[in-house]
């Protein structure tokens, strides 16, 4: 399989998250993509390449242009206004009630105003090199795209920072560009067909959703925590199936704490059946590795040969199929996870 990657994630390094009132190591660390990278060099089964530039354009179809603009702009911004830290997080948040009835005065405002505007957690500092790495992201996710529609069967962007929680206008849960909305509206444009998007981060791939929640030609498709308990806590709700044009184009399959294989893979076959039912459409996976049973974040119970079940069932569904990193956060397995469950796919066994 060719696997799509570039060294420019190294500029992106969180110092930071916040956790129970304590600033504590951000779980995404550049780490992640190096113990993918090295544990597929390993293999000898994938081939690497280098991304090619792909430029805004793409971005700005699936994001508002001025939260590009923000993200291009926001470190040297904040330099400028004299700042000295080395992340930016925002620690007053705007909610809706905090103008209501009045209204909310425009312009700029303070960096510090402006990362709250755009930035919904505070899991996602913005560092000097973060705008380089989401956008080099975005081009390892677009270039295993072309390499799709170039008539490969698979190919495997190792996207980092990842990108499923990034919404239109909104950053966050250690995601700036939305890597597999900007490849599934970008293969809408390209081929005037549809797109199915299979999610199986553990979490809620909240910005996938709302960008596609009103088109019937992009199919969602997600199996995470519960969000009854597990971040992020405000969507991915099984009631929660589209809107207008949209309607029956969002599957929410919520996952119990503790979910080990046998149970998961019933989950899976519900979701594979509605990308089955949705025809013959490319397929993008948001994959997120943070389903197992050592993630340091979550509670789920999966195993490595477990990846590798999943990876042989979507397999079978038969579709041209672009898979994209989402998170993932045990390192010292996460390479042998991808790994396999990417030779599933190849069906090369584990
Ligand atoms: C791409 C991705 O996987 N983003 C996930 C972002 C999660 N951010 C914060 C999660 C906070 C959960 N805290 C759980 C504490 C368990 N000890
Ligand atoms: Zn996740």
């Amino acid at each position: 399989m060719r696997v799509v990657h570039s060294a420019e994630h190294l500029r992106h390094a969180p110092g930071h998250e916040y956790e129970d009132g304590k600033a504590i190591a951000n779980y995404e660390v550049p780490e992640r993509a190096e113990a993918i990278r090295r544990a597929l060099e390993a293999d000898g089964g994938f081939t690497f390449e280098a991304p090619t530039e792909h430029g805004t354009e793409p971005i700005a179809a699936a994001h508002d242009p001025a939260m590009l603009g923000y993200l291009a702009s926001a470190w040297g911004e904040w330099v400028a206004a004299g700042e000295t830290a080395t992340e930016i997080m925002p620690d007053t948040f705007p909610l809706p009630a905090y103008h209501e009835g009045m209204e909310r005065p425009t312009g700029p405002g303070h960096p510090r105003a402006q990362v709250a505007t755009w930035v919904f957690d505070a899991s996602s500092p913005i560092v000097e090199g973060t705008y380089r790495a989401a956008r080099s992201a975005v081009d390892v996710a677009l270039t295993a795209a072309d390499l799709v529609l170039g008539g490969e069967r698979f190919a495997y962007g190792l996207c980092r920072p990842p990108g499923h929680h990034a919404a239109r206008a909104m950053m966050g849960g250690y995601c700036y560009f939305n890597n597999a909305a900007i490849v599934a509206e970008d293969l809408v444009r390209r081929t005037g067909g549809r797109v199915a998007i299979l999610d199986v981060d553990y979490h809620h791939g909240n910005g996938t959703q709302q960008i596609f929640y009103a088109r019937g030609d992009v199919l969602y498709v997600s199996l995470h925590g519960d969000p009854a308990r597990a971040y992020p806590y405000f969507s991915g709700y099984a009631e929660e199936t589209g809107t207008g044009a949209g309607i029956g184009a969002t599957l929410n399959l919520s996952l119990p704490e503790g979910c080990g294989g046998e149970e998961y893979l019933t989950h899976m076959d519900r979701a594979l059946d509605a990308i089955d039912e949705f025809g013959d459409a490319p397929l993008v996976v948001s994959l997120g590795i943070d389903t197992y049973r050592l993630d340091p974040i979550c509670d789920l119970a999966l195993t490595t040969e477990t990846y590798a079940a999943v990876g042989r069932r979507v397999a079978a569904l038969g579709r041209p199929t672009i898979v994209l990193q989402e998170g993932g956060y045990y390192v010292p397995d996460l390479g042998q996870n991808v790994r396999s469950w990417l030779r599933g796919l190849e069906e090369r066994g584990d």
